[in-house]
């Protein structure tokens, strides 16, 4: 059942089944063998230790580009991701928005042991689109914060394999970040071995 964090911030505990958690870790390893591949951005705190893969539009420290850095265009963002957005907007909110909010681009970032992500907004996108969240495999510590700081206060919220995490409303330029995440404790019935997965989907409000 859906817990609200903050207002519009919605977590909704064990979201995927199993099946549906394996087909999108066997995306995701499709997905990163892609154009664009995996990367480890280079950004002004220094290099992350989350390696991440754009799809729709590409992510570099801090803007969208509809170009590769091999200046090929990118693919537009797989169907399933907008599908399955949709459908997590109306699980955590009880309803779409009118008119439903156009996904166009997915962040899909790899937590091997000891990766964490520091506190930061989300603030590339010129759509104020829910952000829609999907973990898979090892759990995390999540920390939710506020919009004013990086610093407290902050709700700490344990993120595990199959959860959907839903950022909205009010809570879309919070910050928030990844402190830790639990190496080992990915179910294998995820088809996850070892590390963490997070998807991302997002509206960019950009045109092609
Ligand atoms: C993660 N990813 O688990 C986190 C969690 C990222 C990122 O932070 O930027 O890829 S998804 C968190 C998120 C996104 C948009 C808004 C808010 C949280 N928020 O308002 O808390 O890899
Ligand atoms: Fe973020």
């Amino acid at each position: 059942a859906p817990v609200e964090i903050a207002p519009g911030a919605v977590h909704v505990p064990g979201w995927l089944d199993h099946a549906e958690q394996r087909r999108l870790v066997d995306l995701c390893r499709a997905w990163v063998r892609g154009p664009g591949g995996m990367t480890r951005h280079r950004t002004r705190g220094g290099t992350m230790s989350v390696a991440m893969t754009s799809l729709g539009w590409y992510w570099r420290p801090y803007r969208y580009s509809a170009t590769l850095p091999d200046g090929t265009p990118v693919p537009p963002l797989p169907p399933i991701l907008g599908e399955l957005a949709l459908r997590a907007l109306k699980d955590a909110y009880g309803a779409l928005p009118d008119p439903a909010p156009d996904y166009d681009v997915a962040l899909v970032n790899f937590y091997g042991a000891g990766a964490t992500m520091g506190m930061h907004q989300d603030r590339d996108e010129r759509d104020d689109a829910p952000v829609v969240s999907l973990s898979l495999g090892d759990t995390c510590v999540f920390r939710f914060g506020n919009t004013a700081t990086r610093t407290r206060p902050y709700t700490d919220v344990e993120l595990r394999g199959g959860d959907l995490f839903v950022f909205g409303g009010p809570s879309r330029l919070a910050y928030h970040g990844v402190p830790r995440t639990r190496p080992g404790t990915a179910d294998p019935a995820s088809g996850m071995r070892s590390g963490r997965l997070n998807i991302t989907v997002r509206a960019s409000g950009l045109r092609r």
